[in-house]
């Protein structure tokens, strides 16, 4: 597992299929994570439609749900065959849905389980097994519980450990509250790292810009973006000079615009909308001259029945490409 690693999360109704193709365009190396899928599901429900995805998205995590090692087991060992680049346990994730399972972010709680579904896990995969954790919930001391988490998810066996800097109230907050309202701690995460020098540990929570990616980068090994990514997706553009170190390049428009119209061709062609895929393109070309007509083709034409994807291109030429931002996004 090579440090250093730049994140897109996973977020449920979000990172799909055709949200990930969209994001591949953008920057070549980041490491992108599904929607979260419980294990259950992939057991008894409709795989295809559940793992099924492009190969044009590697390398691409996948990201379970959980808290029963046999189950994990038996979906780690179906979804082996779809060829993921990394399984990942959800154990921070707080809504009611995924609460209901005992699963997601109550498991901070314990972490004895967690143990247990990663050697299960790790026996069943043929690609590395990570976890997403909190730094705690509810009352529970994050500097004392944290470190114990860690140290036994490094003894279970997993690859890397992926920290969201805050905790998670599981009462009295919503999903969203729970992003927003819990203060970040990002010293107690980097104090992860110092105790683990050897063990991949990646930051998440609250970062905004490539520039404060590069300084967490400074500590720890990855660094994983949800909500500025998907709301700024232009950001992506950056990813593959300013954390990777490839040359500075000019985004290449012309091709997302193309790709992006080829990926929508084939899922219309397949019976799908064309929305699926524009739906997850609104806030690009944020700051950009043409960026409001940019976003209101995609959210009333493109939405359309019928819609095909001359309406991607029609958005595309109604942004100042060459002339990039012109005020901050
Ligand atoms: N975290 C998970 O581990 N699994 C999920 O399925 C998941 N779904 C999310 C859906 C949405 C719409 C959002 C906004 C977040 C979700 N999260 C989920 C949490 C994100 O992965 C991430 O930890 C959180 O948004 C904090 O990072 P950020 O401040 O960069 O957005």
């Amino acid at each position: 597992f090579k440090a250093p690693v730049f994140a897109v999360a996973p977020m449920i109704d979000w990172t799909d299929t055709f949200c990930r193709r969209f994001h591949r365009l953008l920057s070549r190396h980041a490491l992108l994570f599904t929607e979260m899928v419980v294990a259950d599901a992939i057991i008894h429900g409709k795989r295809d439609k559940l793992l099924d995805f492009d190969t044009s998205e590697h390398p691409v995590a996948l990201q379970l749900g959980g808290s029963d090692p046999a189950k994990l087991s038996e979906a780690v060992r179906i979804a082996n065959d779809w060829g993921y680049d990394e399984i990942n346990l959800n154990v921070g994730c707080p809504s009611d849905r995924v609460q209901a399972g005992t699963f997601g972010a109550c498991l901070m709680r314990e972490p004895e389980t967690v143990a247990a579904c990663v050697k299960a896990m790790k026996q069943a995969s043929s690609v590395p097994v990570t976890v997403k954790c909190r730094i705690g919930v509810d009352d529970q001391e994050p500097e004392s519980v944290l470190p114990d988490f860690v140290d036994r998810m490094v003894d279970a066996g997993a690859d890397a450990l992926w920290i969201h800097a805050r905790k998670a109230w599981l009462q009295g907050l919503s999903p969203k509250e729970n992003r927003e309202i819990p203060p970040l701690d990002y010293p107690l995460v980097y104090r992860m790292k110092e105790r683990h020098p050897q063990f991949f540990i990646g930051i998440n929570g609250g970062i905004t810009s490539l520039e404060e990616a590069s300084r967490h980068l400074e500590i720890m090994d990855g660094v994983m973006l949800g909500r500025a990514a998907y709301n700024n997706a232009t950001l992506l553009t950056g990813v593959d000079h300013a954390i990777y170190g490839e040359p500075l390049a000019a985004p290449d428009w012309d091709g997302v615009r193309d790709a992006m119209m080829e990926h929508a061709a084939r899922h219309i062609a397949e019976g799908g909308r064309l929305v699926h895929l524009t739906r997850h393109m609104v806030g690009l070309f944020q700051g950009f001259a043409g960026a409001r007509r940019f976003r209101q083709i995609l959210s009333a034409d493109a939405t359309r029945p019928g819609a095909g994807p001359e309406i991607v291109a029609a958005a595309f030429a109604a942004v100042d490409v060459a002339a990039g931002p012109v005020r901050a996004a």
